[in-house]
C-alpha cells in the first residue's frame, strides 16, 4: 500500500500567495513588510518547488516501478543557468506567479535577478550536459545525470585596468532552494593504499585496500520537463570526511592535524578546475573524477540490485554516457565492483562493462587529450591501474591478431603511452570500452575516424558514429526571447516549444513584409534590454541602432577572438589615417564576451588587448556612433540569454578543423542572427541548413589547412603582402593602445608573426572580405530581415531533442515512457 503524494495544490493566484507567505514566515522567518530581497527570491523559489515536488516523487515511483532502462549521463560539468525561471515555464506558473508577487507590490523581475546562477562548468561541455537533461526530461526519458556539486563554480571574471581577474564564485552564499541534500544516503570511496591477494571461499581474488576514504552526499536537482508533469533527477556529489576522522581526532590526540585531514576530504569538491582544454595533470582533478564515479556507479548499481535485477543485465538496465574523458575511470572501477566485489571472471564482466559504456569526444586539440601519469594513477588508484593494464593487454592481444608483426601500430595504439612519461591515454580507454564513439558534429566525428582515432575506426568501424549537438529551445528561445517567441507562436502556434521542427512553416513568411517588419520589431526591443542591462551591470553604453556583431564563447586561441580584433583595429587604423572615410562604414558595436583559463597566459593577454583598444576606439571622437567595442565582464548563461536575442551577427570563426561543434553557432541561428563563420563544427551544418546566401562563409577549409601547415606556414608572407594587416598589427607593436609601451602586447604581435598557430594571418583577408559582404547585406534591411527569418526557421534540426532521438536510436536503445497519460 502506497500513500499518495501530497496532491498538488490549487494553480491559482490565491493559491499561490498563500504559499509564498508561508514560505516567507514559516520558510524565511518574516514577514512580507520586513523581507529582503533574498528571503522573497527563497520564498518564490520554494513555492514553485512545491508544485513541481508531487510530479518529481511521481516520476520517481514510476521508474521505480516501471523498470525501463535508463540513462545514466556522466559529466564532470553541468552549466545549468537560473533555474527559477525555468521552473516556472516547465509548470506554467509563470504569470500566476507574476500577478500574485505583483499584488503584494513586490517586483517580480527583481526577484527573479536575485539568483546566482549555479555555474558548474567550464563552456561548451557543460552547457550541451545541461541542455540535455533538459531534453531528456521534456521527451519523457527516463535518465539520470550524475556529478560534482562544487562549492564553487567557474570563477567570476572582473576587469583591472582591462586586464582578467577571478574571484571565487560563492554561489552558495545566499542559499540554494533548488537542492535537496540527503547526507543519510552517502557513499564511502576510497583513495590509495595498496592491492593484495585473497582467498574467497578457497578461491583466489585480489583486492583493494585504500588508505583513506571520503564520504560522497548526493545533492538532488530536480530537471523538470515541459509542460510534461515529469521531473527528472539530477544528483551531484558532495565530498565529506568519514567518521575514521573523529576517531582519528580520539586515538592521535593531535586534533588540529586531524582537522587539517578532514579540510583535505572536503577539498575534493571545493572548486571547479577553470581549465577547458589544456589538462594540467593535477592530482586533486583525478580526485574529483574517481570520486563522482565512484559515487554514481554504486548509487546505480544499488538501485539496479534492490529491485532484483541480476547485473549480468545491466545493458539492458542503463548506458553509462561519458561526457568527454573525465568520466572515464568508471570503466576500470566497474570491472573492479564485479571482479573483486563479486567475484566475476574477467571475461564475464568484461563482457558487461563493454557493452554499458558509451563515450562522446568533445575536441580534437591533441592537448585537450586526457592522460594521467602511472606514477599518479598508481599512486592514487593502485587497483584500477592494475585493471587498466589488464584491460590493455587484452587489448594489444586483438590488435596483434588483427595485424601481426605492426610494433608500430601496437606502440601507436596502447592505452598506456611510453612518452614523455608513462601514461594512460584516457580516450583510448574510453574508446576500448565503449559500445560506442561519438564525436558532436558531422565534420567533428569524420576528424576523429580519420585522424585522432584513426586506428580503432579501422579496427572497429561500425563502433563510431555522429550526434551533433543540440541546444534547447525551452531555454534558447522561450525563455531568453520571449518577444521573438510570441511572434513564432502567432505565426504557426506554440508546437515549436516541443517540436522544433516546426520552424519551417515561418520559412513563407519570411517573404512576408509585415512579418518582417515585426521580426525587426523584436529585435530592436531586445537591444534595448541589453542597453539597460549592460547599462545596471557595468555601466557601459551601446547604441541600439547599430549592427549588433558578437562573439561569444571561452577565449582561446583556435577559436580566434584575434581576427576579429585584427579586424576592428584595422577599420580604426584605416579612418584614423584618413584612408577610410567613416562615413562609408557600417555603424558597428563589436561585443565580446570570454572567460580566459586563469593560468592560459595568451588568452589573458588577448583579453588586455581587446579592452586596451577598447578603451581607444570607444574614445575616438571620429568613431563615435560609429564603432564601439563592449566587452561585458563574466559571460555566463544568465548574459548569454540577453545578448543572444539583441545579437545581428554571430562569430563562428575557428580555424577549419579545431572547434568539435559549438554551441553557441546555434543559439545565435535560433535568434535570428547571422552567421560569418568558418567551416568548422557545426558551422558546416547550419550552412546546409540555410544555404550560402544566407551564410557568410570564409577562409581556408580543413584539408587547405592541412596543406598550408604541411607545406610550412610562413604567417610573415601575409604580413608582408596585406598593407592593412601590416598596419593594424603595426599599431598594436609601437604601443598605441599600451600608452605608447610596446612591450605590453609584444608577447602577441611576437606569436603571429613568428608561429600563429592558427592561422589568423593567413585567414585575415578572407575574414575581412566576408565583413565586407555582410556590410552590403546589411544595408538592404529588408533582405537582411528575411535571412534571419530562414535561420530561424531552418533551427530545428539544432533542438537538444533532436541530439536525444539520434543518441536513443544510435547509442542507447532505450525509449520514451510518459509518466503520465
Ligand atoms: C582540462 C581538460 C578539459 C579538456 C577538454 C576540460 C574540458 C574539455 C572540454 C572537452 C572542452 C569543451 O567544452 N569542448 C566543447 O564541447 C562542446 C560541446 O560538445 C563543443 O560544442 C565545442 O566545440 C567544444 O570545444
Amino acid at each position: 500500500q502506497q500513500t499518495a503524494p501530497i496532491a498538488i495544490r490549487e494553480r491559482t493566484v490565491d493559491a499561490f500567495t498563500r504559499e509564498f507567505l508561508r514560505e516567507l514566515n514559516f520558510g524565511q522567518g518574516v514577514d512580507v513588510e520586513r523581507s529582503s530581497v533574498n528571503d522573497r527570491y527563497l520564498a518564490l523559489a520554494r513555492t514553485v518547488r512545491h508544485y513541481l515536488m508531487t510530479r518529481w516523487i511521481e516520476t520517481l515511483r514510476h521508474q521505480w516501478e516501471h523498470q525501463a532502462k535508463s540513462v545514466a549521463y556522466l559529466s564532470a560539468e553541468y552549466l545549468l543557468g537560473r533555474q527559477l525561471d525555468n521552473a516556472l515555464l516547465a509548470s506554467d506558473l509563470t504569470d500566476i506567479a507574476r500577478t500574485s508577487v505583483e499584488s503584494l507590490g513586490i517586483d517580480f523581475d527583481e526577484l527573479r535577478d536575485a539568483e546566482i546562477e549555479p555555474g558548474l562548468g567550464n563552456g561548451g561541455l557543460g552547457r550541451l550536459a545541461a541542455c540535455f537533461v533538459d531534453s531528456l526530461a521534456t521527451m519523457n526519458i527516463p535518465a539520470v545525470g550524475y556529478g560534482i556539486r562544487y562549492e564553487y563554480g567557474i570563477f567570476e571574471q572582473t576587469f583591472v585596468d582591462g586586464w582578467q581577474v577571478e574571484k571565487a564564485d560563492d554561489w552558495l552564499r545566499l542559499g540554494s532552494p533548488w537542492e535537496f541534500p540527503h547526507p543519510e544516503a552517502a557513499v564511502e570511496v576510497g583513495f590509495g593504499g595498496t592491492t593484495e591477494d585473497h582467498e574467497v571461499d578457497g578461491e583466489k581474488r585480489r583486492r583493494w585496500v585504500p588508505a583513506w576514504n571520503v564520504l560522497g552526499v548526493p545533492y538532488n536537482y530536480m530537471v523538470p520537463g515541459y509542460e510534461n508533469g515529469r521531473v527528472n533527477t539530477l544528483r551531484l556529489w558532495s565530498a565529506r570526511a568519514t567518521h575514521a576522522f573523529d576517531l582519528q581526532i580520539f586515538n592521535s590526540g593531535d586534533y588540529e592535524e586531524a582537522v587539517r585531514a578532514q579540510t583535505f576530504a572536503e577539498n575534493i569538491s571545493k572548486v571547479l578546475y577553470p581549465e577547458d582544454s589544456t589538462p594540467q595533470g593535477k592530482e586533486l582533478r583525478l580526485q574529483q573524477q574517481y570520486f563522482f564515479v565512484a559515487c554514481s556507479l554504486r548509487d546505480f548499481l544499488d538501485r539496479v540490485l534492490l529491485r532484483g535485477f541480476d547485473l549480468h543485465n545491466l545493458p539492458e538496465r542503463v548506458t553509462f554516457q561519458l561526457n568527454d574523458t573525465h568520466p572515464v575511470i568508471a570503466v576500470p572501477e566497474l570491472m573492479r565492483i564485479l571482479v573483486d566485489e563479486r567475484g566475476w571472471k574477467w571475461d564475464e564482466a568484461w563482457a558487461v562493462t563493454q557493452r554499458v559504456f558509451a563515450y562522446t569526444c568533445h575536441t580534437l586539440l591533441p592537448e585537450a587529450l586526457e592522460v594521467w601519469s602511472v606514477e599518479l594513477l598508481g599512486r592514487l588508484l593502485p587497483r584500477h591501474l592494475e585493471i587498466i593494464y589488464r584491460i590493455n593487454e587484452e587489448f594489444l592481444e586483438v590488435v596483434r591478431t588483427r595485424w601481426p608483426d605492426d610494433e608500430l601500430r601496437l606502440r601507436r595504439m596502447s592505452i598506456i603511452a611510453e612518452h614523455p612519461e608513462r601514461a594512460v591515454r584516457m580516450a583510448f580507454l574510453a574508446t576500448v570500452a565503449g559500445v560506442k564513439v561519438n564525436g558532436v558534429a558531422e565534420l567533428h566525428s569524420q576528424l576523429l575516424r580519420d585522424k585522432v582515432l584513426a586506428d580503432f575506426a579501422e579496427l572497429w568501424p561500425d563502433k563510431f558514429t555522429n550526434v551533433t549537438n543540440g541546444i534547447t529551445p525551452r531555454r534558447f528561445l522561450k525563455l531568453a526571447n520571449p518577444g521573438l517567441s510570441d511572434l513564432i507562436t502567432e505565426a504557426i502556434g506554440d508546437g515549436w516549444v516541443t517540436d522544433l521542427d516546426r520552424l519551417e512553416g515561418l520559412l513563407p513568411l519570411a517573404d512576408d513584409a509585415e512579418f518582417r517588419r515585426r521580426f525587426r520589431e523584436v529585435k530592436a526591443a531586445n537591444k534595448l534590454r541589453l542597453v539597460d542591462m549592460l547599462a545596471h551591470r557595468d555601466g557601459s553604453t551601446i547604441d541600439p541602432d547599430t549592427m549588433l556583431d558578437v562573439m561569444v564563447k571561452r577565449l582561446h586561441e583556435y577559436k580566434r577572438q584575434m581576427l576579429k580584433l585584427l579586424h576592428v583595429i584595422s577599420l580604426y587604423e584605416q579612418v584614423t589615417r584618413g584612408r577610410l572615410d567613416i562615413a562609408d562604414v557600417t555603424p558597428r558595436t563589436f561585443a565580446f564576451g570570454a572567460k580566459a583559463a586563469p593560468g592560459y597566459r595568451m588568452a589573458k593577454q588577448i583579453i588586455g588587448l581587446i579592452n586596451a583598444v577598447g578603451r581607444t576606439i570607444n574614445d575616438e571622437p571620429a568613431l563615435e556612433g560609429r564603432l564601439r567595442i563592449v566587452f561585458p565582464a563574466n559571460y555566463n548563461v544568465t548574459l548569454a540569454e540577453c545578448l543572444i536575442p539583441a545579437a545581428d551577427l554571430s562569430e563562428q570563426i575557428s580555424l577549419a578543423g579545431k572547434e568539435a561543434s559549438g554551441t553557441g553557432n546555434m543559439k545565435f541561428m535560433l535568434n535570428g542572427a547571422l552567421t560569418i563563420g568558418t567551416d568548422d563544427g557545426a558551422n558546416v551544418e547550419i550552412r546546409q541548413l540555410v544555404g550560402d546566401d544566407n551564410f557568410f562563409l570564409f577562409g581556408l577549409d580543413e584539408p587547405a589547412v592541412e596543406k598550408v601547415v604541411a607545406a610550412g606556414y610562413r604567417p610573415t608572407s601575409f604580413y608582408e603582402s596585406i598593407p592593412n594587416l601590416r598596419h593594424a598589427l603595426d599599431l598594436v607593436a609601437r604601443g598605441t593602445f599600451s600608452g605608447g609601451d610596446r612591450s605590453v602586447f609584444e608577447p602577441i604581435v611576437s606569436n603571429l608573426l613568428s608561429e600563429d598557430r592558427f592561422l589568423v594571418l593567413a585567414d585575415f583577408q578572407a575574414y575581412v572580405d566576408a565583413q565586407a559582404r555582410v556590410d552590403v547585406a546589411y544595408a538592404d534591411t529588408e533582405g537582411w530581415t528575411r535571412s534571419a527569418v530562414i535561420n530561424v526557421a531552418r533551427a530545428g534540426f539544432f533542438s537538444s531533442d533532436r541530439s536525444m532521438r539520434d543518441y536513443l536510436d544510435r547509442i542507447w536503445h532505450a525509449r520514451q515512457v510518459a509518466t503520465r497519460p
